[in-house]
């Protein structure tokens, strides 16, 4: 029975579901009884089945879910990824694009009659905490017990995001997925911004089906943020508690794989902690900001629980992130200790256990297994590497007290990033939010000699948003420099950082992990106006010993931090020109609408460089 009176709703509900088909209809109002009953049901269905979760050790870990998915459907899509909006210029270069009508017509063949002999869940859900003004409602459709567990841990589900969205308000995203075919040429990840609908169709993977996170809370929520005066960014959010008891809020944009979360759950190092700083996570993957009464901007986490990458995640890296994860977490795509019933990936210990299950289900010696080299030249892994854990935000040590604060939290600084071997400095900081923006459009990393393909290769990913942005990134870019113009002089300064600069060896020289600290406390002390800094042609950049190095003397030494801090007119000018032939051949050529202010950006940084 329908969970609420909203006819916007119920109407599309029915429509969804004489689409569908299902046998039965179950509305997921969230509570306990209901959530432990899926759980039996789902953790009963038989081995082969595509939605089977099993109940992991519940001692060590207790109400920890197991999972696999096909292994043809283990990571996003971004080929079979579209937005599908009425003009293919709005969608833009960075995007797929079909018209809405057609790609509705594609679609419908597949969806009519495919819940037939199964069951729909209705899960009413809120992005952002309940109540908040900058939260919004969506309601996901599904045959998926998995998808309901999971999105029980990433948003706030249940009944009272249908009270949240009120009787009448047409204002929720409605998304439909069903986990139909394994074939993944009839896989869709579809977008229809204007329509404020999501169509996901044979995927069982997260960030394909978990249709709150990248598909509403990214794509989505990109164009309603540029219709309605905020932003919708691929952010890490956190506080800094500085030792006179003030919090800075801090958010971060990273291409994947260059450690967003790892940043957002940062230990500080022993000084520091001495000294009384501590960092609070307010969220690892997105944020919404919108500017407040105040003027300044505020950022909320619209998710409710982190979808992080296992392998790699030991006490050591993330101890915060490790500890999320033992207690009511799923586990995707792991390797399973059968011992014990426990999980494994790789760089968790240097352990792998003899009894495993690895991730595509074959009983096997982990230890022999692991000793043996794949295709790739590199030892078989007993997790994927793309293997996840969906852990609660509550569970995190240390989850930031302002975590459900509905005004969100006011954000000082604002961080992007890539992996960049050379050129980029450890931090610099932008001239202004124009420049600022500049920056964040000429966001790349390079794959790395860890992955298969050619080295070094730079990857463009704007603001680390290239596959998420839900319309023209020339736009989204037009967009940026509103809300700059809009924040004045409240807006946050905006930094880069490069955590992965390498010497002439090819080693990494700059620690990171907890001692990222110390760029932090550099950052902080530019946005508090309490340091100096150094201009140059690329912006700013500490003086010599404005990053505290105690503790770390012996690795970064004076010349080390040169190094680090270095900018290399010979790397610039081909920086320059790399940006150059971005911007023409794969934005504005391809009918990218790029604002005038960034051109001038590009042209003054070169005058800039040329001087220098
Ligand atoms: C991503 C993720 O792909 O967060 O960026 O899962
Ligand atoms: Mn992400």
């Amino acid at each position: 029975m329908s969970l609420t009176k909203n006819p916007n709703v119920n109407k599309w509900v029915d429509e969804m579901i004489a689409l569908t088909k299902p046998d039965k209809v179950v509305w997921i109002d969230g509570s306990k009884e209901q959530l432990d009953a899926l759980t039996e049901e789902v953790c009963s269905l038989p081995d082969d089945s595509w939605d089977k979760m099993y109940k992991l050790n519940q001692d060590e870990l207790p109400g920890c879910l197991y999972h696999r998915t096909r292994a043809n459907d283990v990571a996003r899509v971004e080929d079979r990824t579209f937005i599908c909006c009425k003009n293919k210029e709005d969608a833009g270069p960075t995007n797929n694009w079909c018209d809405p009508k057609e790609m509705y017509a594609k679609l419908t063949p597949l969806y009519d009659g495919v819940m037939k002999g199964r069951t729909m869940y209705v899960i009413p859900y809120s992005m952002g905490p309940i109540g908040s003004p900058l939260a919004k409602v969506g309601v996901e459709l599904t045959d998926s017990i998995y998808v309901v567990l999971n999105m029980n841990i990433m948003t706030r589900m249940g009944k009272a995001a249908f009270e949240n969205l009120g009787d009448e308000s047409n204002d929720f995203v409605r998304g439909l997925h069903s986990k139909a075919d394994v074939d993944p040429e009839k896989r869709y990840i579809v977008h229809f911004p204007e329509d404020n609908t999501i169509w996901s169709i044979n995927s069982a993977y997260g960030g394909n089906v978990l249709l709150g996170k990248k598909c509403f809370a990214l794509r989505i929520a990109s164009f309603q943020g540029k219709n309605e005066g905020w932003m919708a960014e691929h952010m890490l959010i956190l506080g800094v508690k500085k030792p006179d008891g003030e919090v800075k809020y801090i958010t971060a944009a990273f291409p994947s794989a260059c450690g967003k979360t790892n940043l957002a759950m940062l230990i500080p190092p022993e000084g520091y902690k001495k000294d009384g700083y501590e960092v609070f996570t307010v969220g690892d993957d997105i944020a919404w900001m919108k500017q407040g009464e105040d003027g300044r901007l505020y950022a909320i986490n619209p998710e409710n629980g982190f979808f992080g990458v296992a392998p790699g995640t030991n006490a050591k890296s993330n101890y915060n992130a490790l500890a999320s994860t033992m207690k009511n977490t799923i586990f995707t795509n792991v390797a399973l200790n059968n011992d014990n019933n426990t999980v494994w990936w790789e760089g968790l210990d240097k352990n792998p256990p003899v009894n495993a299950t690895e991730w595509k289900g074959a009983k096997v010696n982990g230890v022999e297994f692991t000793s043996v080299m794949g295709a790739d030249g590199k030892p078989q892994k007993l997790a994927h590497p793309n293997s996840r854990f969906t852990a609660p935000a509550e569970n995190c040590p240390c989850i930031s007290p302002e975590f459900n604060n509905p005004q969100g939290v006011p954000i000082s600084a604002i961080i992007f990033g890539g992996r960049r071997a050379s050129t980029t400095p450890l931090v610099y900081q932008s001239f202004d939010w124009t420049h600022g923006t500049y920056m964040g459009s000429a966001v790349s990393s390079e794959t790395t000699a860890a992955a298969t393909g050619a080295v070094g290769v730079l990857r463009h990913d704007p603001m680390a948003m290239k596959p998420f942005i839900g319309y023209n990134v020339g736009d989204y870019w037009a967009h940026w420099l509103e809300m700059g113009e809009k924040l004045g002089d409240k807006a946050p300064k905006i930094f880069n950082v490069n955590w992965f600069k390498q010497d002439e060896n090819g080693n990494f020289m700059w620690p990171g992990f907890g001692d990222n600290m110390r760029v932090l406390d550099w950052i902080i002390k530019r946005c508090e106006g309490t340091i100096d800094a150094e201009e140059t042609a690329i912006g700013y950049i500490p003086k010599k010993g404005d990053i505290d190095v105690t503790g770390i003397e012996d690795e970064i030494t004076p010349e080390v931090m040169d190094k680090l801090l270095a900018v290399d007119k010979d790397l610039w000018t081909k920086e320059i020109a790399e940006m150059r032939r971005y911007y023409k051949e794969d934005i504005a050529d391809k009918g990218g609408r790029i604002p005038d202010a960034l051109w001038e950006q590009l042209d003054a940084l070169e005058a800039r460089l040329n001087k220098a």
